[in-house]
């Protein structure tokens, strides 16, 4: 198992590991950052959070701003400094921002000078708002400091490090408490046996450092292996595909309709320096799976995490994929499947996925801590599968299950088989209510660009594919899906008939 020293700075353990002139981060302009550079830049920080901003350990500050090196830095400062890091999205608005900060008592902000409006705007009592990277006299990186070494606080390996908020569907936002230790465990479980990342690797990525896929995969995972991270501000399908080619990119972390948008834009780019994709945030189709291993030869690393887990627990590499399923647990995890009594069903029977290890949920003052875990396991809210031979399938989000005269029917089913449709680019699956069936089924497909929107010739295709009770009677063609901020697809959105 992993062992941690009762005291532990997981930014003290991330920062003095490789040698100064090694690369850490580099920007879509050119401009590197050595981990000599980095640490100099975060001691600073850290003298100005500790001195001229008077933050004490267990405060918590508030991060806002694109994916830039310097929000890294700003990342690293706050836990060097033992405060708590409470990252939040670009996307989150100031009502949202409002809440977040009354649920984590924020009462300090670091802001790219670039997004001070919305939380200005957000108008929280006693929040002291320091902007970083513009022009202004207060800017964070102009208030005077040392230019000293900055020991790190000694905090213990449980104290708590960073608040990362669900994104959530509906309903308040929750915010998930993790230590200095469960900063490491992710690398070290994961990174460190899934991925096994290399000091040269270059990383680079779509999810943003406020989302926990992100900060792992952009900022925790190439530190603790020494190698470097390409932090793109815009790092749409659009702009990935270049920056791969540009920067020698050789580790990609993305979400699987980047995989398949990647896919229609690849012709003339060079994705040959890449040797491990990762693909997490939501499940990942086979047909996505299989279009990118033919067009590129690599293997996508599918895998399950959350927020409230930190980072991904089910995954498999290598010769252990099975295109179609999330893999088997990460070293260091257990993974069983439940019913609604907790207790483990038989493989091939579906129910609640149920998972333990080394980081756990602790909800901040929410009780729904209590829906989470249950029985000492953490309950995700996905109905999965354990086949005869370990590996998890993934079938659907709990809540996202139709039954119609009878059936149950599973939305992904029904999308990858949509999905397998060379017009279709993306899809969404979702029960309507109905008298006489309890539900129907309703497809969502967005079609690729000059399409034909022929909903029969689309729902033949889809019988010929699953079976007829499960073949959308209703085909709606939007021009794209609803998703939350982190790029989930919000299905209960299309239920509720919005935005279809
Ligand atoms: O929420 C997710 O899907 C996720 C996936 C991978 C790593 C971390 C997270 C939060």
């Amino acid at each position: 198992g992993l062992r941690y020293p009762e005291r532990l700075n997981a930014a003290a353990e991330l920062l003095d590991g490789p040698a100064a002139d090694r690369p850490v981060f580099h920007t879509p302009d050119g401009a590197t950052w050595t981990y000599g550079d980095l640490r100099a830049r975060v001691d600073r920080l850290t003298h100005v959070l500790t001195g001229e901003l008077g933050v004490v350990p267990g405060n918590r500050v508030l991060l806002r701003g694109p994916t830039t090196p310097w929000l890294a830095a700003c990342w690293l400062a706050v836990l060097k400094a033992g405060a708590v890091a409470v990252t939040v999205l670009a996307q989150q608005r100031p009502h949202e921002l409002a809440t977040m900060c009354e649920i984590a008592r924020v009462r300090h902000a670091l802001c790219d000078a670039r997004a001070v409006d919305d939380l200005v705007k957000a108008d929280v009592p006693g929040l002291r708002i320091t902007p970083y990277g513009g022009d202004a006299p207060d800017d964070l990186l102009r208030l005077p400091a040392p230019d000293t070494p900055c020991p790190a606080v000694d905090t213990a390996a449980d104290d708590v490090a960073l608040i990362a908020f669900t994104s959530g569907t509906t309903g308040r936002p929750k915010g998930c408490m993790h230590f200095h230790r469960d900063v490491l465990a992710i690398a070290d479980t994961f990174s460190a046996q899934v991925l096994r990342p290399r000091a040269d690797d270059v990383f680079a990525g779509s999810p943003p450092l406020g989302f926990t896929f992100g900060l792992g995969g952009l900022v925790v995972f190439p530190m603790r292996a020494g190698a470097s991270s390409l932090l793109l501000e815009q790092a749409g399908p659009k702009q990935l595909l270049p920056a791969i080619a540009g920067h020698r990119v050789s580790v990609l972390f993305t979400a699987p309709t980047a995989y398949r948008a990647m896919l229609d834009d690849l012709g003339p780019h060079d994705v040959s320096s890449l040797r491990r994709c990762v693909s997490a945030g939501e499940n990942l189709p086979a047909a996505t799976w299989r279009a990118w291993e033919e067009r590129t030869g690599l293997r996508v690393i599918n895998g399950i995490g959350a927020t409230e887990l930190l980072h991904i627990f089910i995954s498999a590499a290598d010769e252990r994929i099975r295109p179609g399923t999330t893999g088997v647990p990460v070293p260091g995890w257990e993974a069983r499947v439940v019913g609604a009594d907790g207790r483990e069903l038989p493989d091939g029977e579906p129910g609640l996925l149920a998972v333990r290890g080394p980081v756990g949920c602790r909800y901040l003052a929410d009780a729904r801590q209590r829906d989470y875990v249950r029985h000492g396991w953490n309950v995700t809210g996905d109905t999965y599968v354990r086949e005869s031979d370990g590996y998890f399938r993934y079938v659907a989000r709990a809540d996202d299950m139709i039954i119609s005269a009878g059936y149950n029917i599973a939305g992904p089913e029904v999308e990858e088989a949509l999905l397998r449709h060379p017009d279709v680019l993306e899809a969404a699956v979702v029960g309507r209510p109905d008298e006489a069936r309890g539900q129907i089924v309703v497809a969502y497909a967005v079609l690729r660009e000059g399409a034909r929107r022929d909903a029969e010739a689309l729902r033949s295709f889809v019988k010929a594919e699953v079976a007829p009770y499960k073949c959308p009677r209703e085909i709606v063609f939007p021009d794209a899906l609803p998703r939350t901020a982190t790029g989930k697809l919000q299905r209960f959105r299309l239920r509720d008939g919005g935005n279809g």
